[in-house]
């Protein structure tokens, strides 16, 4: 990890790791999903008449593999994410996040901003959350939105309401965007790219506006 990953990673509580994850470890898991919504057919079923994150929500339970983590986290990338978030880091259970395609129209509004963990010590990591690509996600096609540089603000519990206030609220984005130095950030790229985020980090479902499935994988790595 290069000293400008590292500074990056704390100005932005992300980092994008360009192809981190072979084809070969992303493209096993990425056809065992199509040939899942396959035999459960998915496509045909009531799913898509739910709202776009209850059907994430839903996928993720019907569509689970136990083997994320030895699959996808190999020893390069594991040492990446110690480096950033301390030697000691236990791995947490994996998870598979799916979107149908052509969920609506893309937007920062109306989400479901939040944060999975608070910090006890806010100085410091609650723990990093990896999210792998497990195929290309282009702009608008799902990609989980962080709001980058919103670790900083934690420990400010009135700046932290009035944030969420305004994401929740439908207020001004841009100004809030502004005023506190924060920018939204889609997690799009290519198949093997990963993007490692620190828990404190404000980031929402999206919605998946593009004829592609969103297939991704995230892994939680706790500070012991
Ligand atoms: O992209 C998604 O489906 C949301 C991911 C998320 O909110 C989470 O893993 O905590």
């Amino acid at each position: 990890m290069t000293p400008e990953q590292k500074s990056f990673f704390a100005e932005h509580g992300y980092l994008l790791l360009n192809g981190s994850v072979s084809k070969a470890q992303v493209k096993p898991i990425a056809k065992y999903i199509a040939d899942e919504l396959d035999r459960l057919q998915v496509r045909s079923s009531g799913l898509k008449e739910l709202p776009p994150f209850q059907q994430i929500g839903k996928l993720s339970t019907m569509i689970k593999r136990d083997d994320l983590g030895e699959r996808l986290i190999n020893a390069e990338l594991r040492m990446l994410i110690n480096t950033l978030g301390g030697p000691r880091l236990s791995t947490g259970p994996g998870q598979l996040l799916i979107s149908l395609p052509e969920q609506g129209t893309w937007t920062t509004r109306g989400l479901n901003w939040h944060v999975d963990i608070s910090s006890p010590d806010p100085s410091r990591p609650a723990g990093i959350q990896a999210f792998i690509l497990l195929d290309d996600v282009e702009p608008q096609g799902g990609g989980t939105l962080v709001l980058a540089g919103s670790h900083k603000r934690s420990g400010s519990k009135e700046i932290g309401q009035r944030i969420r206030y305004i994401l929740r609220e439908n207020g001004d984005l841009n100004a809030l965007l502004r005023d506190f130095g924060l920018s939204v950030v889609e997690m799009s790229g290519k198949a093997g790219d990963v993007y490692l985020m620190d828990m404190r980090l404000l980031h929402t479902p999206a919605i998946n506006a593009r004829k592609k499935l969103r297939m991704m994988a995230t892994i939680r790595f706790y500070p012991s």
